[in-house]
């Protein structure tokens, strides 16, 4: 097994740490998916994110051309998002304190889907309400390679790849960091085909 693995102040990468529920999870994901179904948003520029998304939990994450901003109920449906499953919050709230996040309780879960080619622009994680909290992300299904930056959009940035089952944790001096996806080459996973999902916790209000 791979080692953990520190990245850089307050983040760390947990290798393989949710293997063991990671096909109840990608399960978890499908049922969401049913209720609250993955979409690509448009950004205030006007253009598509090639990543599909769709959220769980008291709130979720949204964007349209008036801006981004996190909401009670789906747009698209104008019902609750569906609500967090008791093994996504055990895994975030276990992850975060594995990494010495200690109360990590996300009230938020943004799930990612990336086809071949999709991708995720440098950016930063900033309309979350509580900063002083960490992200716990998890990657499902065809691995991917992170862009890690620093707290300038021109810093360097280092990669790193994620795989099945890994959960990476960002807090303190790492929560503003820039980051993004490369575009996910084509691959196939037993439990998801061509399909790589990332979960992210937040605590969003
Ligand atoms: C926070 N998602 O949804 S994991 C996002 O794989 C997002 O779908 C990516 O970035 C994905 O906002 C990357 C989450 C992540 C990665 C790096 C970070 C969150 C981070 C660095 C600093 C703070
Ligand atoms: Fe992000």
């Amino acid at each position: 097994m791979r080692p953990d693995e520190f990245l850089d102040e307050g983040a760390w990468l947990l290798a393989g740490f949710a293997l063991p529920e990671a096909e109840q999870l990608v399960a978890e994901v499908e049922k969401i998916s049913a209720a609250a179904p993955f979409r690509h948003l448009t950004v205030p520029t006007g253009g598509t994110m090639s990543v599909a998304m769709t959220n769980c939990g008291r709130v979720g994450w949204f964007s349209d051309r008036r801006g981004y901003r996190y909401t009670r109920q789906d747009p698209l449906s104008d019902r609750d998002w569906p609500a967090m499953p008791d093994l996504f919050l055990a895994l975030a709230r276990r992850a975060g304190e594995h990494a010495g996040y200690k109360g990590f309780d996300p009230d938020a879960c943004l799930i990612n889907r990336y086809e071949p080619d999709a991708k995720m622009g440098l950016h930063q994680d900033r309309d979350e309400g509580d900063l002083t909290q960490p992200i716990v992300s998890v990657s499902l299904g065809v691995p991917a390679v992170f862009l890690w930056g620093g707290k300038k959009r021109a810093d360097k940035t280092r990669r790193f790849a994620v795989e099945h089952g890994d959960v990476v944790v960002w807090g303190g001096p790492s929560r503003l960091v820039f980051h993004g996806v490369m575009p996910l080459k084509e691959a196939e996973h037993p439990l998801t085909g061509m399909l790589r999902y990332n979960l992210t916790f937040r605590s969003a209000l």
